[in-house]
């Protein structure tokens, strides 16, 4: 079967009516920014689904703008922990009609809005969509700047589940504070489809559900009470970026909107989290104001905006030693060399598809086609070689995590074409 054939069956027996799961029997909800990597796949098959990938998000927006991190499909609740009997979102203040999480992840749905409407600009007017999502992605971007943005100009995530880099070492520090939930046993559906080598641990695991039940507890509120407070470098550079798409889809609609500046805001306040001596970007706890001396593929993907003054250092850091750009799988997840590096647990180490897409359009935009190319037949090699895995072995590109996973499939797809 060709790669494009294996991809496309995989989205359609992932696909739910409304919206694709990342994976069937791990991740069997919708999560918001795989929506948003997954719809960018979707677009090269319909752009109709693609476009009712996010939309599927869109409504299950709260009122303060939040796009949850995820949307329950309540027949499953007993499939993934924490799901929506731990949340009861419905208690909560401004939510949706749907059962979802409290929290949210990194936004890269304008972005993704963007792309889906350029495949298919007449079907997109045919349904309205951009005057659909418009609105919705304003709000969610006015949750981000309203309510999560302090006087540095930076988006905080309140739990590590946020960055969708869950057990990346940037945590290691802001964690170590944070106490674990007394459970004597911690519920781990995720163990019945993953090795417990390729997950977080269960100390790690104690200390998310004690953020997200004491976050839930004080009514999502952001009201500054948060035990977990960090800026993250990806976080915030796919913010600028959908700030930008913004701009874009508003000048599609004719409207008149600041997004440029906005977006030009969030870079300048990018250059806080700049580390000289690792020679890229890092988090920042936004409690302790401490800088969190790791690196990972997080600090690098501020290279997906032109402007970056970084550029020449963050290229150099992503093909030396602890990325080795062209010698290792993709690109892994955290610095080979770092005492923290793990080859299997998850955020750690291995190499994700969804980063690798970010490099390829980082490497485009820095004029580096040629590796560009290279990372992206690379990208459609071991996805389809892995079975569409989660995350590879950054040496050896033996599978890791589960198999059959959405966002795999639909980026080297998008790559393919
Ligand atoms: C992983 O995170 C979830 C929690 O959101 C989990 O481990 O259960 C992360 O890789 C995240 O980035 C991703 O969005 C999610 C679903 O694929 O899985």
């Amino acid at each position: 079967m060709t790669l494009e054939a294996a991809a496309i069956r995989l989205l359609v027996r992932n696909w739910r009516g409304r919206y694709t799961v990342p994976a069937g029997g791990l991740y069997p909800h919708q999560w918001s920014w795989d929506s948003a990597f997954i719809a960018i796949g979707w677009r090269h098959l319909s752009a109709r689904r693609a476009q009712q990938e996010l939309e599927s998000l869109f409504s299950a927006q709260w009122s303060d703008g939040r796009l949850p991190q995820i949307v329950f499909d309540p027949s499953r609740d007993d499939d993934y922990s924490p799901g929506a009997a731990f949340w009861r979102s419905a208690e909560l203040p401004g939510s949706p009609p749907v059962p979802t999480a409290g929290l949210v992840q990194p936004p890269n749905h304008a972005w993704a809005a963007l792309l889906v409407h350029r495949a298919d600009p007449r079907e997109s007017r045919r349904r309205g969509f951009l005057e659909r999502a418009y609105p919705a992605l304003v709000a969610w971007h006015t949750y981000l700047r309203d309510r999560r943005t302090d006087a540095s100009g930076l988006a905080h995530v309140v739990h590590p589940w946020e960055s969708g880099m869950d057990n990346s070492p940037f945590w290691d520090e802001p964690l170590s504070a944070v106490p674990e939930a007394g459970l004597d046993r911690v519920p781990r559906p995720d163990l019945e489809h993953a090795a417990a080598t390729d997950r977080p641990s269960d100390t790690e695991y104690r200390k998310y559900l004690h953020l997200a039940a004491a976050y839930r507890d004080a009514g999502v509120a952001d009201d500054g009470s948060e035990q977990f407070r960090v800026h993250d470098p990806a976080v915030n550079a796919l913010w600028a970026r959908s700030e930008l798409a913004l701009g874009e889809i508003a000048g599609e609609l004719g409207e008149r909107a600041d997004h440029d500046e906005r977006a030009q805001r969030i870079a300048d306040a990018l250059e806080r989290l700049w580390h000289p001596g690792l020679g890229c970007y890092v988090a920042r706890d936004a409690r302790t104001g401490r800088l969190q001396e790791h690196r990972t593929v997080s600090g690098l993907v501020p290279l997906i905006l032109s402007g970056v003054p970084r550029a020449p250092e963050l290229l150099e850091t992503l093909r030396g030693p602890s990325f080795r750009l062209g010698t290792s799988v993709l690109v892994p997840s955290a610095d080979v060399q770092a005492p923290t590096f793990d080859t299997s647990r998850y955020w750690r180490g291995p190499s994700w598809f969804n980063t690798a897409w970010l490099m390829v359009e980082a490497l485009e935009r820095h004029g580096a086609e040629h590796e560009a190319r290279s990372l992206a037949r690379d990208v459609i090699t071991h996805a389809e070689a892995s079975g569409f895995a989660e995350y590879l072995h950054p040496f050896t590109a033996a599978a890791r995590g589960t198999r059959a996973f959405s966002w795999t499939a639909a980026l080297a797809l998008d790559l393919h074409h």
